[in-house]
């Protein structure tokens, strides 16, 4: 494995343990999680690889075979910078946990996920690590508590306020399963995505367009649903059994982020249902009907993410999606197999008429959830 070989280059010796750990697409269930509401992701063959091994002070050294140069040394916590805060945020919430300091570790880390393309290597870096460090100081956490540890680290150390649902992806995903998660009970099952017998497949399409506001917007998203939940007395938007009634009581935005939520979290159900009944050939409108509630009742949309559904669906597509945050990222779609060429033609064609970067397509298969691999 090329990561321990760097790993033994950088540091002198073999790393004790190797944790592995997947991005994730999500099928539907967007913007459903920090509203205690149903998600629907898988993980994805690519992922974060960490070599860790404790050592016996508190300095953490980090190597990433993805950028040049020395390892780098962080001697307190609050003075990492950039993807570091991905992995020292890990070591922070575990010492705040267990209440006492946690050892230092020297850390070597390989990734495959492609960059900017909202397929979650952020929650894949967390997960393997937190995978590795629940390892060497056997601590025994569940795959949930390794996803709950993650996303901490996300929340208090990097200030990212994101729901569950990627570490969870990354943590219990299954190989041929989306995993159906409710982010209120954390109570999950592993859905068969059996899309090869059916002749289809799920295809990426990565904008390769990031929006700077992204974080921003995602902070302003919450709150707004936080309100609208106050405003309707119940303790989440998960909790509105009446959505007639609910419009009624609000206004603006939202009124426009509960309906969302509400019907968002009533697709995941249906599609759920769906795959259940061995009809995963009719998901496709459930996939394009969330598009159209991201775009005009949450907002979170973007013209890539726009044009590269239409033109999916105009190829051929039995139905498109944006998926993950949004304001860039990538959209997925459901294809059958004869139709992938004409698909991928249509949305190169769009891009090109209008001078944009080519996108780039990627198979998605759904894939293991983080495990040790030496
Ligand atoms: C991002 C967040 F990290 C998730 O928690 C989720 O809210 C998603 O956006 C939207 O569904 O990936």
């Amino acid at each position: 494995m090329l990561v321990v070989e760097a790993f033994r280059a950088a540091f002198g010796a073999d790393p004790r343990t190797v944790w592995h750990a997947p991005g994730r697409v999500n099928l539907i269930g967007e913007h459903t999680d920090y509203n205690d509401g149903f998600v629907l992701p898988f993980a994805v063959p690519w992922g974060v690889t960490a070599a860790v091994t404790p050592r016996g002070d508190h300095t953490i050294r980090l190597l990433s075979l993805q950028s040049d140069g020395e390892p780098i040394t962080i001697e307190r916590h609050e003075d990492a910078r950039g993807w570091t805060r991905y992995v020292v945020g890990v070591l922070a919430v575990l010492a705040d946990r267990l209440g006492e300091p946690v050892p230092g570790a020297d850390i070597a880390i390989d990734g495959d996920v492609p960059q900017g393309a909202g397929l979650s290597s952020s929650a894949a870096l967390e997960v393997a690590v937190a995978g590795a460090l629940n390892d060497l100081h056997g601590l025994g956490m569940t795959p949930m508590e390794l996803a709950l540890l993650s996303q901490r680290a996300e929340n208090d150390f990097v200030g990212m306020p994101c729901g569950i649902m990627d570490q969870a992806a990354s943590a219990l995903g299954q190989e041929g399963h989306a995993l159906f998660l409710d982010c209120r009970s954390l109570g999950s099952r592993t859905i068969p995505l059996d899309l090869a017998s059916h002749g289809l497949r799920i295809l990426i399409i990565d904008t390769g367009v990031h929006h700077e506001h992204a974080g921003g917007e995602y902070a302003k998203r919450r709150a707004e649903c936080e309100s609208a939940a106050r405003k309707l007395g119940v303790e989440a938007l998960r909790d509105v059994t009446d959505l007639a009634g609910a419009l009624e009581r609000l206004q603006g935005d939202e009124r426009k982020r509960t309906m969302h939520v509400v019907t968002e979290n009533h697709r995941v159900e249906a599609l759920v249902g769906l795959l259940r009944a061995g009809a995963v050939t009719e998901i496709g409108a459930l996939l394009n009907a969330s598009h159209l509630s991201l775009r005009d009742q949450y907002e979170v949309s973007s013209p890539e993410l726009d044009v590269a559904v239409e033109a999916a669906v105009r190829g051929g597509a039995r139905g498109a999606r944006m998926t993950g945050g949004g304001f860039g990222g990538s959209a997925i779609a459901l294809v059958a197999e004869d139709r992938l060429d004409s698909v991928q033609e249509s949305v190169a064609a769009a891009y090109a008429e209008r001078g944009w970067h080519a996108p780039r397509f990627l198979p998605a298969v759904p894939s293991p959830g983080a495990s040790r691999r030496a």
